[in-house]
């Protein structure tokens, strides 16, 4: 990696950010110059600074800052991260406002000295991951995101764009280092020892197992091939549900730094591989068996409904648009049915990435009980097993629930 800093660039603080913010023109109208206002950091990613701050006065006039540090958070300066992540992720928002407005938050401004974003606050939202684990249902999460999904892959790729324009978007949206970062966590780590891997001693006999599979080896090595040349379309490339904020109305999805034209199945897959992995946290995380078995129902029912979506809306917003001479009904047929064996193949890695690798997810790393957690991430790795290895039988987004919800968990061990 080799990048120049901004000289202008300075990591801003909670005292920091307040004249920052005055001496902003575009938020001018949202706060006078001489007003109180008030910040706290709420940063708990990975990566960067993400300041709110408000008007004491009246903290419904609220604005977020999510700035780029030059390195990652999770691990400090010795792990340097280019600072352009923030420019793509701005654009890259920019992009997903114009095509699906509802669902993405309005950025204000990119400061490109600071690798700042300015943008809406969703104070009445929460992350859907923390959600979900305390067992809370979000009844509209299916629709938002299979319209999020349909229009952002779909209104980004070949199929909509023109020659032209999506060449100019695959240089635009170029993110070699964060799609680095995904190649190793996901694609490459989880699969041979490093030190980075951060699965717990309990769960060593199965990992090793894993490891030791060279068939599944090669299904993981077709999928980081997929991720690393079929740019279909500008993918958010993070969508997992620590990603997506929600309330009982509204879906949002935030933080597409590791944007760039990849397969669809990233992104969908993402968002199936997380509940699922929600799915298996529940099985020790629920103790009573009907109140499991009713939301591992609303789990499933929303894997298989935001898929009917995606369909549907890919059906009205791209495919009757699209030439039927050259894109005949068969060709586009066979295009959704890859699409949803790339999200069983891709969403499959990410769930076993949570469990083995660098960056797990709450779900399964906040159960405090050691061996609860072997159990919930035993169950999370042989679905992600089943999910990469049969995806060619899949032909319907039930065929793809029927086989995770057919896995158990293999520990506690048996001799
Ligand atoms: C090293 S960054 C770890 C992870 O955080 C992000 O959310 C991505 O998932 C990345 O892989
Ligand atoms: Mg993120």
């Amino acid at each position: 990696m080799n990048e120049d800093i901004s000289p202008n660039y300075r990591p801003l603080d909670v005292q920091t950010v307040i004249p920052y913010t005055k001496a902003r023109p575009e938020l001018r109208d949202l706060f006078s110059p001489n007003e109180d206002l008030e910040a706290v950091e709420v940063g708990d990613g990975n990566l960067n600074l993400v300041f709110k701050i408000w008007a004491k006065a009246d903290p419904r006039r609220t604005v977020v800052f999510k700035q780029a540090l030059p390195y990652l958070r999770l691990v400090g300066d010795s792990w340097p991260l280019p600072t352009d992540r923030a420019r793509i992720e701005a654009e890259a928002l920019m992009v997903e406002y114009r095509l699906c407005p509802q669902h993405t938050p309005k950025v204000y401004f990119y400061d490109p000295d600071m690798y700042l974003t300015a943008m809406q606050n969703l104070d009445r939202h929460i992350i859907m991951r923390k959600g979900l684990n305390d067992g809370i249902r979000y009844p509209h999460f299916a629709e938002h995101i299979g319209v999020f999904l349909a229009r952002t892959l779909g209104g980004t790729s070949d199929l909509m764009l023109d020659y032209r324009t999506k060449k100019m978007e695959v240089a635009r949206f170029i993110n070699p280092e964060l799609c680095k970062i995904t190649e190793d966590l996901i694609f490459t780590e989880p699969y041979r020892y490093t030190p980075r891997n951060g699965f717990h001693k309990e769960l060593e006999p199965q990992v090793l197992a894993l490891q030791a599979d060279e068939a599944l080896r090669v299904e993981v090595a077709q999928m980081k091939e997929k991720f690393m040349t079929h740019a279909q379309a500008l993918i958010h490339g993070d969508l997992h549900t620590g990603s997506i904020m929600v309330n009982q109305e509204e879906t949002y999805v935030i933080d597409p730094e590791f944007a760039y034209y990849g397969p669809m199945g990233f992104d969908v897959g993402a968002v199936i591989g997380n509940l699922f992995l929600n799915y298996a946290a529940q099985e020790v995380r629920m103790a009573d068996p009907d109140q499991r078995a009713d939301f591992r129902k609303y789990l499933t029912d929303t894997v298989i409904r935001l898929w009917q979506v995606f369909v549907r809306e890919f059906q009205s917003y791209v495919w009757d648009h699209v030439d039927p001479i050259n894109m005949p009904k068969a060709y586009q047929e066979d295009y959704m049915l890859r699409v949803l064996q790339d999200s069983a193949g891709l969403g499959a890695c990410k769930m076993m990435r949570r469990v083995i690798g660098l960056a797990g997810v709450s779900d399964i790393r906040g159960i405090e009980d050691v061996h609860q957690r072997a159990i919930a991430g035993s169950l999370a790795l042989n679905i992600g097993v089943a999910l990469i290895k049969r995806r060619r039988e899949i032909r319907t987004i039930e065929d793809l629930v029927e086989i995770a919800t057919a896995c158990r968990p293999t520990y506690p061990w048996k001799n």
